[in-house]
């Protein structure tokens, strides 16, 4: 019935499939530099990725983030963009036969981040105008594209089959000028495209918009100061990692693609549920409190064995046990869900914040405000639990109530309901594979034992006997010591150290290999390297 012959009507689904993927790069490309300046939590490539994570399979989660580490966002960008653009050239392709079906399907997709920017709980009336006006682009080019690119009547023709067959004997194969004005059009309108995109991401308004949300918050004088740290706390072995942690160089995880820019003027905590004084707290409550500093060495349960998701800092904050004193918790209650303003919750239990442990609602990290990246203007730090079950960021809420009533956000994905941290170490110097001159030996590390504190460290070289390292002088049983051990004369060839831990509870940290799910992997970090 539809007389096109086969090698044109190839060729222009091909140009089909080349005009859907030019749309949806202009789409995406327009909208997201127009909200990157005016809304940036409004890009559509970025909330289409973050409304897609609570989709992924719980388990393909983690290895994800531990594989790419820092980039796992620019990951899932890429692969939301990419997942786009296929969706896009399948439309093209339907458009050869279908035009007016595939228009409207354009439309259709192009409504999907529209439905998910609205949905987001802090979405406001201007955040969709960007994908609207991206939508439109997309659409604009689109239609010139196959207008100029497909005979419009020979298309049109077959969604008629009554008048095809007269039309399609009449079309001729492309000429050559066509053609190139075709691909020339398409590849430039999808260059442009591409180039918005990726000055979407760099452009990174957010930066400035941040800068003025965070210059709004100065941090008074602590009450308590921290003592300083001892030199002392590191062993001077050259290439270990240093006691405290940068903010710049502190690990990074959580669920958002890009942080929420708080304004610390919107910002309060509320504290409700099983307490006598439901209570909520403004900055400026905060700041007039008599606020504490601490060294506080946070560490993440994807943590690998060896890994570099723990960091080491001084958190200046408000002690939590008093927050829930004022609110009077009720005495069934055993856990505390704290939420954050993005949907995160975790669950701690009431313990961890009512004992004499120094868990912190804190504001300041290293003498400076939070940065956004790390929970700006405020989120919870607590010694001894792992941070999915304690570290909230950008926390607005604590509602206390209890286990057998509520779950957080890991738990509802297979983790543990509670993790404490577990005895670990691992070994910074020597590299993995290094090559290291023939000679004495200089090993170092780090190991942790939060809210129990480090007893020994022990190295084995080789197959040899567990030797006892020198610990560096601890600074708080809540913090990382640094350890150092120095072997003589080893010989040249290829060798492997192990090191392992123990608490101040006695436990040894296992040699047992486990996964990160559901409460931290175990197992000794061990290394190879090559004296010469
Ligand atoms: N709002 C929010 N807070 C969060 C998370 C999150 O995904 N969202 N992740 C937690 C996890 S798993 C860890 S390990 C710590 C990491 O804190 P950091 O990114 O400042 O190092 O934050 C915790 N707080
Ligand atoms: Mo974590």
């Amino acid at each position: 019935m539809i007389t096109m012959n086969r090698k044109t009507r190839a060729t222009h689904r091909f140009r089909g499939v080349v005009a859907g993927i030019a749309a949806a790069l202009m789409m995406f490309g327009l909208a997201d530099l127009i909200a990157r300046a005016f809304t940036p939590s409004a890009a559509p490539l970025l909330t289409l990725g973050q409304a897609i994570i609570p989709l992924a399979p719980p388990a393909a989660i983690k290895p994800v983030i531990a594989l790419f580490g820092d980039n796992d966002k620019l990951v899932l960008v890429l692969s939301t963009g990419l997942g786009a653009i296929v969706v896009a050239g399948l439309i093209g392709a339907l458009a050869v036969s279908r035009r007016r079906l595939a228009t409207r399907l354009l439309v259709v997709a192009g409504l999907v981040p529209v439905i998910v920017i609205i949905i987001r709980p802090e979405a406001g009336v201007f955040d969709v105008i960007p994908t609207f006006i991206g939508i439109a682009a997309g659409i604009a080019v689109f239609v010139m594209l196959l207008r100029l690119g497909t005979p419009q009547t020979l298309a049109e023709a077959v969604d008629r089959p009554d008048i095809a067959p007269s039309i399609a004997r009449g079309s001729q194969p492309s000429d050559p000028l066509s053609r190139r004005r075709f691909f020339g059009l398409a590849g430039a309108l999808g260059a442009i495209g591409a180039v918005t995109i990726a000055a979407g991401q760099t452009v990174a308004s957010l930066a400035q918009d941040a800068g003025a949300a965070v210059a709004k918050l100065v941090l008074p004088t602590p009450a308590k100061k921290a003592a300083a740290v001892p030199a002392a706390a590191s062993t001077g072995v050259d290439g270990t990692v240093p006691f405290v942690t940068e903010a710049k160089d502190f690990y990074r995880i959580d669920t958002v693609l890009s942080p929420p820019v708080i304004d610390p003027e919107q910002w309060s905590l509320r504290i409700h549920g099983m307490v006598e004084n439901e209570l909520t707290l403004t900055m400026d409550d905060v700041l007039d409190l008599p606020l504490e500093e601490h060294h506080i060495t946070l560490t993440c349960v994807s943590n690998p064995v060896g890994g570099e998701l723990v960091g080491n800092a001084t958190w200046l904050g408000y002690p939590v046990r008093e927050l829930l004193a004022r609110a009077q918790p009720s005495t069934d209650a055993d856990m505390v869900l704290s939420h954050s303003f993005d949907g995160f919750t975790a669950s701690t239990p009431i313990g961890a914040l009512t004992d004499d442990r120094a868990a912190l609602l804190a504001v300041g990290m290293n003498g400076e405000p939070l940065t956004p990246i790390h929970g700006f203007p405020a989120r919870l730090v607590v010694p001894g639990l792992y941070g999915f079950v304690s570290a909230t960021k950008w926390v607005t809420e604590l509602e206390v109530t209890r286990f057998d009533e509520k779950t957080a956000y890991w738990t509802d994905r297979g983790w543990d309901a509670k993790a404490p941290i577990l005895v670990a170490s691992r070994i910074e110097v020597p590299k993995p594979l290094a090559k290291v001159p023939a000679g004495d030996i200089s090993v170092g590390g780090t190991a942790w034992a939060q809210h129990s504190g480090i007893d020994r460290v022990e190295v084995k070289l080789d197959d040899g006997e567990w030797t006892r390292a020198d610990l560096a002088e601890e600074v708080t049983i809540d913090t990382w010591r640094q350890w150092r051990t120095d072997f003589a004369e080893v010989a040249a060839g290829s060798h492997t150290l192990t090191v392992r831990a123990t608490d101040k509870d006695g436990t040894v940290q296992t040699g047992k290999r486990r996964d990160s799910i559901p409460n931290s992997a175990t197992g000794h970090h061990h290394i190879q390297f090559r004296v010469e």
